[in-house]
């Protein structure tokens, strides 16, 4: 008698816990990362759904004929066609909210970081120049008297702006629409926003909208008291544009957490003593990445189980 459990896809790697939840429930088949699936047309017929921490583009979607479900691990789905995937009556999912607190505080940690150079204040001590050379040279800037912008006010964000408030900073945002709940300044205008703030967090999706939104005129708004602070995705930003920024003074500081092309990071970035570098952890705790890849998990078990899902993403036709 053949296995009547249904077959999820995993292209590349994937949290343990997933493929833990899934044990005794599902039969998953591998894949290596690449542009297209490289499976045997039979195992490519069987597989109904795909957990994936990365990408699943139109070419891998249109290589699953019987795809029911693409499960991403990750609220941001910017790696996963689901407009393409809708179009083929495939539900997206992600992993809203589970994550919103610790990507707000790791905001609030890369931008004190930033401001006060802590990572620099911690390597001298550690490299024994506290003794040698006297106290660490006072930071340039501090968050005493700043205004923060915040360029997009979704879960993550209103997180951010919480957690902000009791710093004493003014607070405002850019987004499309305007959310008439929030008492913070609005601004219709990322340009204007940048203009009238000088800490930028950026916390965007990374759509075509998106895409390089944050560039040369936006530093030049900024200014070179300006600190930029990025836990959205890198794909929102010019790169060039803001090392040369960073290089001519224009402007005043960056903190990262993600990168135009990761893991890849300029070589340029590594040099600036006024940047904060983090290797896309803003989520990277073990309770949070369980709770998303319990997320993960769920989703497709759900589908199975009841035909239902629980965080389908907006482009994905409602089901179940
Ligand atoms: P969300 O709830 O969907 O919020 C997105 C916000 O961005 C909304 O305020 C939205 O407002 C705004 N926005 C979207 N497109 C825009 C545009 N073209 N111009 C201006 N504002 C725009 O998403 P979330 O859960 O807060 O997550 C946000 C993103 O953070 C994720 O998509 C992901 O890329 C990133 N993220 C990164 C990490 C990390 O590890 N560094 C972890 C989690 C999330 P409007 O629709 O009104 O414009
Ligand atoms: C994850 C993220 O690290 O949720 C997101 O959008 O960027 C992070 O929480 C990433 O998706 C997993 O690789």
């Amino acid at each position: 008698m053949s296995d009547q459990k249904p077959v999820v896809l995993v292209p590349g790697k994937i949290h343990p816990r997933v493929l833990e939840r899934f044990q005794g429930k599902v039969e998953v088949v591998t894949a290596p990362v690449g542009v297209k699936p490289a499976l045997s047309a039979e195992v490519a017929e069987r597989v109904r759904a795909v957990a994936v921490s990365g990408s699943v583009n139109a070419d891998w979607i249109d290589g699953l004929p019987n795809l029911e479900i693409i499960s991403n691990f990750g609220v941001g789905y910017d790696g996963v066609d689901a407009k393409h995937a809708a179009k083929r009556g495939i539900i997206v999912t992600n992993t809203p909210d589970v994550l919103n607190d610790e990507v707000a505080d790791t905001t609030i940690a890369l931008l004190i970081n930033t401001v006060r150079r802590l990572y620099q204040a911690e390597s001298y001590l550690r490299d024994g120049k506290w003794v040698k050379e006297g106290p660490f040279a006072l930071s340039p800037f501090s968050l005493r008297g700043r205004k923060v912008g915040l360029f997009g006010m979704g879960r993550i964000g209103q997180e951010i702006a919480k957690r902000l408030e009791p710093f004493k900073v003014e607070i405002g945002y850019h987004t499309r629409s305007k959310r008439d709940e929030l008492s913070y300044t609005y601004y219709a205008s990322l340009k204007d926003m940048a203009s009238a703030v000088d800490i930028l967090i950026c916390i965007v999706p990374g759509t075509p909208e998106t895409h390089k939104a944050i560039n040369g005129e936006i530093f030049s708004a900024l200014g070179s008291n300006g600190v930029f602070i990025n836990v959205g995705r890198g794909s929102s930003v010019d790169e060039d544009a803001m090392i040369k920024a960073l290089e001519d003074g224009t402007l005043g500081g960056a903190g990262l957490d993600v990168f135009y092309s990761e893991p890849n990071v300029p070589e340029a970035l590594l040099a600036f003593d006024n940047v904060s570098l983090l290797p896309h952890v803003a989520s990277a705790s073990v309770p949070t990445r369980n709770a998303m890849a319990d997320l993960v998990a769920d989703n497709i078990l759900g589908w199975f189980a009841e035909r239902k899902v629980l965080t389908p993403v907006p482009e994905t036709p409602v089901k179940g």
